[in-house]
Formats: structure tokens, sequence, C-alpha cells
């Protein structure tokens, strides 16, 4: 149902750091601000209005996931299949969906009360893009903005809401160590979404941003082990043939900076891998992957906060 995961939005009382992180270290671009007053820093890495927005706000938080869909038409019925299965769908306003750089929008809560977006029509501001420091740029187009990982507390119920109603479809899954995590592809972008079962929370283990060139990995593990923020050191994962680093941002979570993954296929049916890294992605200054923005949750429905 859905094609991709077109944007991300997060809460952060460290939003004004994202003006000089997000370009120096992960080459993104600052978009000037949608309206006056507008406190939201949104962040470009290609010619869409923006793919990334860290709002001020009182908790580092994910905010919303931002999911496109082809069209008008494709919209409605996609609302309509969510109405079908029982969960509440809201038509946001003009304002919202102008604000968000979108046709139109609606929202809707996955079970573990983190808010999903719907829209059709992302503003494109062809031919504007600037990286902020000098990466060759981005991997988006038809396989989105990139990967976001999640510890929910029962992955059963995250199954039957992400892929029995999103309709996403299992990559693969692997076994990394004591943990399992399963990968779920919407388009060719071999994960879209994963996540691993961690009892009684929910967290944000990391952003996925998917550059261009190898040299765009290789100068951001320069810079983030310069500014001591690099939190997994260079590796190959064996899924998606990704080679990536994972840097920990100004805002509780990681961002993992990649290139070179594989695409999947629409017919490919899903593998299970006994291991995480083909090489590399070794824990650094104590830190190693990590799961942020935690919160304490109740196994598949209502949200408690912590
Ligand atoms: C990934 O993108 C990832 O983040 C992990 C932990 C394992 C395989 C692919
Ligand atoms: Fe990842």
């Amino acid at each position: 149902m859905m094609d991709s995961l077109a944007y991300i939005g997060f809460t952060s009382p460290r939003a004004a750091e994202w003006r000089e992180f997000g370009p120096q270290v992960l080459g993104l671009q600052v978009s000037p601000p949608e309206a006056e007053g507008d406190d939201v820093v949104r962040l470009r890495m290609d010619d869409a209005a923006y793919r990334v927005s860290v709002q001020e706000g009182p908790v580092d938080a994910l905010d919303h996931l931002g999911w496109s869909v082809g069209g008008p038409l494709e919209f409605e019925a996609a609302i309509a299949k969510l109405e079908a299965a029982g969960i509440s769908v809201v038509r946001e306003s003009d304002e919202l969906a102008a604000k968000r750089c979108v046709a139109a929008l609606a929202s809707f809560s996955d079970p573990f009360g983190w808010r999903q977006e719907l829209h059709w029509g992302l503003a494109m501001r062809e031919g504007t893009f600037q990286p902020g420091r000098l990466v060759s740029g981005f991997v988006t187009g038809e396989q989105g903005a990139g990967h976001v990982v999640l510890g929910v507390p029962n992955l059963k119920a995250a199954e039957a809401f992400y892929v029995g109603i999103l309709g996403f479809r299992l990559s693969d899954e692997v076994r990394h160590g004591s943990a399992v995590v399963r990968f779920y592809h919407c388009n060719s972008r071999h994960h879209s979404l994963a996540m691993l079962e961690v009892p009684g929370v929910a967290g944000v283990a990391h952003l996925m941003l998917e550059a261009a060139s190898l040299d765009d990995v290789g100068t951001a593990e320069d810079i983030a082990r310069e500014r001591d923020v690099l939190a997994v050191s260079l590796g190959r994962h064996t899924n998606d043939h990704m080679v990536s680093i994972y840097v920990e941002t100004p805002s509780g979570f990681q961002v993992e900076f990649g290139w070179g993954a594989i695409q999947v296929q629409p017919s490919s049916k899903a593998n299970m891998i006994d291991r995480g890294d083909i090489w590399g992605h070794h824990p650094v200054g104590g830190r190693g992957l990590g799961l942020g923005l935690v919160r304490s949750v109740g196994a598949g429905a209502e949200a408690v906060q912590a």
C-alpha cells in the first residue's frame, strides 16, 4: 500500500544543533522556513522540499513517519483500506499539508503510538539541491528517503500492522547474536523499515540515509571521528550489502550513513541470515549500535509515557 518512506520527523530540545550537524556531518541542506516564525529545522537530501525534520520540543522523540502513495486515487484507497481494518484516520488540514510540503495529508497511529502520515504529492523543487558539504548526493527517488529501524515491544503485533495492514513485505531476518531483526520493503529499497523485539519498550535504533558514493561515507567517517560522534566503524551488512557507519546525532538516536546497497525484486522471497556483517561495523568509543528515543509501552496497544 505504501510506495516509499518520503520523510521523517523528530522533536528535540536540541533541534537547532541540526542546522550545523545536518550539513557538516551528513551533507544535508538546511531548507528555508516554510512560513514566518516556523521553528522546524527541515533538511534536504535531494530536490524534494525536505526529507528530515526536527522540531523544537521538550523531549527527543520520533514524531512521525511520512509514507507516500501514488496519487489522489491511491490516497483515498489507502484511507478506505485502513478504515476497513478498524484504524481511525484523520484527514489533515491544508495548513498542515503545506507544512509537510505535500498535496494532501492524512494521519493515523501504529499499535505503539508512533504517528504515521500518509500523503500524495511530495513537493519537488527541481534543480535546487545543494549539499551542505562536499558529498556527491543521495539515493532517493522511487526508493524514498532511506530506512528506519524500530525497537518494538511485540513483533507479532507490529507485523500484523505493518505487514498485514500496511502491506510491507519481509526481505529477510537477520540473527545477530541473541538479537533477531526483521527487514521489510515497500519498493526496491532492500528495507524501508526494520524491527526488532525489545520487551516493554518502543525505541528508534537509527535512520539510514544512502549516499551516492563510497567517498561520501569515508569522508563522513573522518568527520565523525574528528567530532567524536562515531558509534560504529565502517562495515558491510550481510543482507543488503550496505557499506556504512553509524553516528550519534544531537537528538538521542543514531544515523546510519551508507552506500552501495543491493535492491530487492518484487518476486524475492525472504531469506534468513545468521550474522549482520560481512566485515567491519565495530563499536567505537564504547558506543556501538544503540536503541534511542526509548519509551515504555504495553505489548501491543496503548503507549504509556515513561
Ligand atoms: C542494516 O541496515 C542494519 O542497520 C543492521 C543492524 C543489520 C543489517 C542491515
Ligand atoms: Fe540500518
